[in-house]
C-alpha cells in the first residue's frame, strides 16, 4: 500500500466518496450539511446564533431554562442523559444543572467530531455532580451505546436539540424519530427542539444575513473541500442563497455557480464542471407545525406530552415520552 493510503483515515475517505456521490450528480449537486460543521463552520455557526436576524437558538435556549424544571419533574430519579449533537453545552447546561440539584447524573454526548466533543467538556466541567462520557459516533450508533451501558431502573432523557432535525427531509425524520424510540424502553424521554413556520421575509433573513455571516459558513464547505482534499475552488466563484421551498416547507441553501467552470478534487480522483447558475444544494432546514409534531411523535412510538413554545420566536420544545408500543414503520 503506498504511503499516502496509509495516511488516509477512514473518515477523509467517506467525505471524499460522498463529495464525490453528490456533485457527480445528473440533476442537481449536492453536498452532505453535515461537512458544514468543521472547526470553522462549528465557529461560524457559534456566530450565527448572536445574530438578530437568526433567533433559533435562542428561542431553543430561553425554552430549555425556563421549563428545566417542567422537564425534571416528568423523569424519575436516576436520569442518564443523552444527547444528538454535542452543540456546545450552552443550553444542555440548564438541564444538567437542574437535574444534579437532585442527584448525580452522566451525562453522554454524541458527536462524530471529536473538536466540538472536547469544547462541549470544557463547557460543562464545572458541572460538580456530573460525569461528562462523550462519544465519537453517529448518533444511533452513540444512543445504542447509552442503552447498553444502563442500568435496571435507570431513566434515558434523549436530547435533540436547535432543530438538527430539520435537516432530514420529512420521511427521514419520521424514520429518525422512530430508531431513537427502537433505542428507548417506555417511560424514557425525548426533548426534541423544532423551529415553526414563520414569515417567508423573516426566514429569509435569517440565513442570508446582511453581515454575510451565513454566507461564509456555507462557503466554508469549499473552502473545506480544498482544504481537506486538495481541491482548487475559487471561492469568489460562487454565490451564497437562501430560498424558501413552499412546497416542503423548508429553507435550503445553495451555492450559485457565477461562470461556467471546471474543479478538480484531487483526493476525491474527480473532477467537477459547473455551468453558470447551476447550484450545490448544501443544506435544507425544515419548518414545522406543532399538530405535525405530535403526530410524528406518535408514529414513531412517543407521546408528546408537553409543546412549549417560544413568544419571540416561533420555535418549540417538545417533551415527548416514550410508549409501551411502538407502531411498525409506515
Ligand atoms: C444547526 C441545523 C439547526 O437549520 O437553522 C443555520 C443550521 N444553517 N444557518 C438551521 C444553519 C444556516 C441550523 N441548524
Amino acid at each position: 500500500m503506498a504511503p499516502s493510503q496509509v495516511l488516509r483515515s477512514p473518515n477523509l475517505m467517506a467525505f471524499a466518496a460522498q463529495v464525490r456521490e453528490g456533485l457527480s450528480k445528473h440533476g442537481q449537486k449536492e453536498l452532505p450539511s453535515i461537512y458544514l460543521y468543521d472547526q470553522i463552520g462549528s465557529a461560524l455557526f457559534e456566530v450565527i446564533t448572536l445574530l438578530p436576524e437568526y433567533g433559533l437558538t435562542r428561542a431553543d435556549e430561553r425554552l430549555i431554562q425556563r421549563y428545566a424544571p417542567d422537564i425534571l419533574e416528568h423523569l424519575s430519579p436516576s436520569v442518564l442523559v443523552a444527547e444528538l449533537g454535542s452543540g456546545t453545552g450552552r443550553k444542555t447546561r440548564w438541564i444538567l444543572e437542574a437535574l444534579a440539584g437532585r442527584e448525580q447524573v452522566t451525562y453522554f454526548p454524541i458527536d462524530i467530531s471529536p473538536s466540538a466533543l472536547e469544547k462541549c467538556r470544557q463547557e460543562l466541567s464545572g458541572l460538580g455532580a456530573v460525569s461528562i462520557v462523550g462519544l465519537e459516533k453517529s448518533y444511533l450508533e452513540g444512543l445504542a451505546d447509552v442503552a447498553a451501558r444502563r442500568r435496571p431502573g435507570q431513566t434515558l432523557l434523549v436530547l435533540f436539540l436547535g432543530s438538527t432535525i430539520g435537516n432530514f427531509e420529512r420521511a427521514a425524520a419520521q424514520y429518525f424519530l422512530h430508531e431513537i424510540r427502537q433505542c428507548l424502553i417506555p417511560g424514557d424521554a425525548l426533548l426534541l427542539g423544532t423551529d415553526l413556520e414563520k414569515s417567508i421575509p423573516d426566514l429569509l433573513l435569517a440565513y442570508d444575513d446582511p453581515a454575510g455571516v451565513t454566507r461564509a459558513f456555507n462557503l466554508n464547505l469549499l473552502a473545506r473541500i480544498n482544504r481537506e482534499l486538495g481541491a482548487n475552488f475559487v471561492l469568489r466563484n460562487f454565490e451564497h442563497e437562501a430560498r424558501y421551498k413552499k412546497r416542503d416547507r423548508r429553507i435550503e441553501m445553495h451555492l450559485r455557480s457565477r461562470c461556467r467552470q471546471t474543479v478538480s478534487i484531487p483526493l476525491a480522483d474527480f473532477t467537477c464542471t459547473f455551468q453558470k447558475g447551476e447550484t450545490i444544494w448544501t443544506e435544507a432546514c425544515h419548518k414545522f407545525r406543532l399538530d405535525e409534531i405530535r403526530h410524528m411523535a406518535q408514529q414513531a412510538g412517543f407521546t408528546c406530552k408537553t409543546q412549549w413554545v417560544d413568544s419571540e420566536w416561533a420555535f418549540a420544545e417538545n417533551f415527548c415520552v416514550a410508549e409501551n408500543r411502538v407502531p411498525p414503520t409506515a
